[in-house]
Order: C-alpha cells, then structure tokens, then sequence
C-alpha cells in the first residue's frame, strides 16, 4: 500500500508539472498572438500625409508603393480606361487672375510630394513631371494650380519634382532635366518622363502628359506663337519620353549653358537615334505661356548654332552617362517634391 501511495503521488507531482507546462506554453502563444495584432495595427496604411506637413529632412520618399504592392493592388483594380472618362476638353487659364493653392493644399487624395494616383483605377503609367526651376516661385503657384487637377482628371499615377539650380552660374535647363530624371528614380518607380517648363499650361484636359510609343513634344500650339509651331522641328516647352526613350539617347546634353539650343539638341539626338516624335491635334496642343522677360542669369547662349551642328559627335559621351552634380537639399512639399542641385559652371568661366 505504502509503495502504492508513493507511486501515486509522484505520478500526482508530474501531472500537476505537465499542467503547469502546458499553462506556461499556452500564455506565451497568446501574448504573441495578441502582439503579433498590435504589430498589424501599427502598420500605418500606404496612405496620405496630414494635411500641411513638410518634410525638410534630406530624404523623406513619398513612399508610393513598391513594385509587390502594386502587383497585389493590380489584382483587385481594372486599368484605367485608355481615354479617362472625366476630361473637361478646352479649359478656361487666367494669369492676369490671382490664385490661391488652400484647396490643393487639404486635397487628401494628393500625398507628399504632389504624389497622386487614380484610387478607381490603376493607372497605365507611372509620370514623373520634372521642372527646371530658379526664381520662378509665382509661375510655379500657377503652374500647381492648374496642372494637379488636370493631371488628376488624366487618371496618372504622377508625381511632381522642381530641379532648382543653386548659386548664380549661368542657368542650364537641360542639365536640371537630367538631374530630375536621376532623382525622380531614386524617389519612386516611374516608367514616363514629362519636361515640362515653369510657365507653360495647356489649354486643353485632352492633351495627356503621357508617353507614347515615340517621343511627344506637347506643347504644340502655343500662344506666344500665335498658336502655331514656330518651325518644324521644335521641341522646346513641354515633352515626354519613356524611360526607354530617354535611355536610348544618353538622356540630354550637360553643357548648353544659358538660353537656347538644348531643346533642337534633344531633337536630333531622338532623329539620329532612329525615332520619330508625335505631336497631338492642332486644337488639342493649345497651350499658355506666362509672359516674362529673360531672366538675368540665362542669356541666349552664343555657342549654341555650334553647339546643335556637333551633336551626332558629341551626344555620345555627353549625356546621362557624363552628368555630375550634387545634391544641396532634397525637400518634400505637400504639392512638388523640391530639390536643389549644384551643378556647377559653364567650363570657360
Ligand atoms: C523657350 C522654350 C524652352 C527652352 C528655352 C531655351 C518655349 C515655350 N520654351 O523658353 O523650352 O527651350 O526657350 O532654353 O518656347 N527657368 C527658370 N529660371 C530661370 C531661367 C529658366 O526657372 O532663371 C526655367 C523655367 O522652367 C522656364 C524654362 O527654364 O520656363 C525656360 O526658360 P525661359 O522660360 O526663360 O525661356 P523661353 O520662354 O524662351
Ligand atoms: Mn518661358
């Protein structure tokens, strides 16, 4: 009996051990479970800053999402339709009007960086707008207030970049193209490249500002022409090219300092590289131009008749593949992603 008991109780012993193992292994997988529920919530959700935040730091992404996101979005989402169906067609553009950016500024559906997408839809293309700026600031108050909510109608997945040259070395808008192109990249995914001057909008929502199967000039018809194309081959304003495009002419020369040149540089290279560029309709093309007077620090640039004559032999090794500069301060806005660059000076200075 005394052999039966002592059996007894240290059977007792390791049963009341094996409860308590089970009751420590089965709190531990509750307080993972319940953490592992506060880590989902704490995801924050691929969504928009609050309104009036401005990130001053070097590098803040708009953090548009990565390919993987898109591909999970791709499969409960339908393309947008090739012609959005909300455009307007000619539009009313004012610049003798003053405008205020306080809507644009609370539009929940605009991210940081003036970074926008379709939620109905998933957009064809991924459009960087990339801007060469300096001491532009009203034109560019206009330029935002009446592209966002065209670009918006247009259905792109877009964000917006102004490439401002630092200092007071000669101005070179080619050259800030390239930089926006280099900088865009680093931000976000972007498949279509659109150049765009501060002070050009377009008259018309129907005018995308899209890539096309070759390269687009857009503004086609503008009025400080009278509405027409001053000569054939122009190609100065606004204009797209995909990714592709661009890469194929070793992006735009490096070294056309001050007014003039780069935009018929651009053009040959896209001809010597076998492409052709396409234009929208007359009447779709129409576009604005705010009058203003040469700025002080882009006078034509003298060299450029030289300059366009060489471009088969130069366009080679002056390009993306040559550009150098450094970045002196990358900030993100509620409506454009600013980022100013030193670009250094033109060489015989
Ligand atoms: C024409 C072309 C332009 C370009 C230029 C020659 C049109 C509509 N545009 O523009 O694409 O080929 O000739 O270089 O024909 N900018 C500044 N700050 C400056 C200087 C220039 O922000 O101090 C930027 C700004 O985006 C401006 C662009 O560079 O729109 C072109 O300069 P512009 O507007 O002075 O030259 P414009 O109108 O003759
Ligand atoms: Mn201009």
């Amino acid at each position: 009996m005394a052999e039966f008991h002592g059996s007894f109780g240290l059977l007792q012993r390791t049963c009341a051990l094996l409860v308590a193992a089970c009751v420590i292994h089965l709190s531990v997988v509750i307080v993972f479970y319940m953490r592992s529920f506060d880590i989902v919530a704490r995801i924050p959700l691929p969504q928009h800053e609050p309104t009036g935040a401005r990130e001053t730091s070097a590098r803040n992404r708009s953090a548009p999402d990565t390919p993987e996101v898109d591909a999970e979005r791709n499969q409960t989402l339908q393309y947008c339709p090739e012609t959005p169906p909300r455009l307007e067609g000619p539009l009313h553009v004012d610049f003798s009007r003053p405008v205020k950016l306080d809507v644009l500024m609370t539009d929940a559906r605009l991210s940081l960086g003036g970074h926008y997408r379709p939620s109905e839809c998933v957009s064809r293309q991924k459009v960087a707008l990339i801007i060469p700026f300096r001491d532009r600031e009203l034109h560019l108050t206009y330029w935002l207030f009446y592209m966002h909510p065209i670009l918006q109608r247009q259905q792109l997945d877009y964000g917006v970049y102004v490439i401002e040259q630092n200092g007071d070395e000669t101005f070179n808008r080619a050259k800030l193209l390239n930089v926006g192109y280099v900088e865009a990249l680093k931000d976000y995914h972007y498949d279509c490249f659109v150049f765009s001057d501060i002070d050009i909008i377009p008259i018309d929502d129907r005018n995308l500002y899209k890539c096309y199967d070759q390269p687009r000039h857009l503004s086609v018809a503008m009025d400080k022409f009278g509405f027409n194309l001053p000569y054939n081959h122009y190609f100065g304003g606004v204009s797209s090219l995909s990714k592709e495009q661009y890469l194929k002419i070793n992006g735009f020369s490096n070294n056309y300092w001050g007014w003039g040149g780069e935009d018929d540089d651009i053009y040959n290279r896209l001809l010597l590289q076998g492409m052709s560029i396409t234009r929208p309709d007359h009447n779709i093309g129409m576009c604005k131009m705010i009058r203003h007077v040469r700025d002080k620090l882009n006078q034509p640039n003298p060299q450029r008749f030289t300059q366009i004559s060489y471009t088969r032999e130069t366009m080679e090794k002056d390009g993306i593949n040559s550009l150098s500069y450094s970045v002196v301060s990358w900030e993100k806005n509620r409506l454009y992603t600013k980022i100013i660059v030193d670009i250094g000076k033109p060489p015989h200075l």
